[in-house]
């Protein structure tokens, strides 16, 4: 029997495949392995695909549907591979946490980085605020330099139920995802956000692995109210697939105003002369945003 279905998690190197005629643990056909071209693997979390289902809930991925988007990184070992993270997502919530742990910018902004190349649309949430404490003042003022920059931001507690509803209204009716550092709260959304969910938090367990390198994949949840949100307690380490030197600006969207008055029309806003982005900084351009840029650019081989 064929069915077409989705691909909600990945299960002892198997996929779990959802479709209106059941749920099927499928391992891939060779025709789709050895047409993987530079992907470490030729399914994602989030394909949707057609299967040859056969006995007892296994069955076979015969073919994947065109993605509507895909985020991707740099296989930590082989760096010319591309590994599939998460396909047809619709949002990328990258999530830090305004207090232990403190919020790391420049993370957000590698996640925001890797969101713009899949081409996903990206928002930002600031959670435990109930810890910010001291740091409040700081964590406010980031909050307002990404919103100046045009992404949205919630900032949430999912210890007090903050925000949580701002955040359950975006996600409503879309694929997303949450990508951020373990400890941030993620889980704890999750749980938020879905009541009766009771997903496990705190520390990693044992049979995810915690080391830096760790592969866990997404899994996706779904919402109540239509669409779904996947979670990846091992997806931190990344290097964004598919940035150069020259397509890295833009991944910030508050810089292309500016960039359209730099001398150069390739200009990479480094430290080129004549630089419309370097002259908005503190302006339309925060520094600290344009910190991070260069410090993603420099770490680009090309
Ligand atoms: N105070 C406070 N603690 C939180 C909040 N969200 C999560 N935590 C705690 O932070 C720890 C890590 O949360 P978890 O959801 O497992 O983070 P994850 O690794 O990103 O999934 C747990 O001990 C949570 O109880 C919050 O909004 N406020
Ligand atoms: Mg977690
Ligand atoms: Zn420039």
């Amino acid at each position: 029997m064929t069915c077409t279905g989705s691909v909600w998690r990945i299960v002892a190197n198997r996929y779990e495949v959802r479709t209106p005629e059941g749920v099927f643990l499928c391992a891939f056909s060779g025709k789709l392995r050895r047409a993987r071209g530079v992907d470490v693997r030729p399914v994602a979390v989030g394909d949707r695909v057609e299967i040859e289902a056969g006995e007892g809930g296994e069955g076979r991925i015969e073919r994947v549907h065109p993605r509507r988007s895909l985020l991707a990184r740099a296989d930590v070992h082989h760096p010319h591979l591309r590994q599939p993270l998460i396909a047809n997502l619709d949002l990328v919530v990258v999530v830090q946490a305004a207090a232990r742990p403190a919020v790391d910018w420049h993370e957000a902004d590698r996640a925001l980085v890797m969101a713009a190349a899949g081409q996903i649309p990206a928002l930002l949430c600031i959670n435990k605020i109930d810890l910010a404490g001291e740091g409040a003042a700081a964590v406010e003022a980031g909050i307002a330099r990404y919103r100046a920059a045009g992404y949205p931001v919630v900032a949430a507690s999912a210890a007090a139920g903050q925000g949580v509803g701002e955040l359950y209204e975006r996600l409503a009716g879309r694929s997303s995802a949450l990508l951020g550092p373990s400890g941030v709260g993620k889980t704890s959304l999750l749980n938020a956000l879905v009541p009766g969910l009771a997903l496990k938090t705190g520390a990693v367990s044992a049979s995810r692995g915690g080391g830096r390198h760790t592969t866990t994949w997404f899994e996706r949840i779904p919402l109540p109210a239509g669409g779904d949100v996947a979670d990846a307690p091992g997806v931190e380490v990344f290097e964004p697939w598919g940035v150069t030197r020259a397509t890295l600006a833009s991944c910030f969207p508050e810089f292309a105003g500016p960039a359209a008055g730099c001398r150069f029309s390739d200009c990479r806003h480094v430290r080129e002369p004549g630089c419309a982005v370097k002259a908005a900084l503190g302006g339309a351009v925060s520094r600290e945003r344009h910190a991070s840029y260069v410090r993603i650019w420099e770490g680009l081989r090309a």
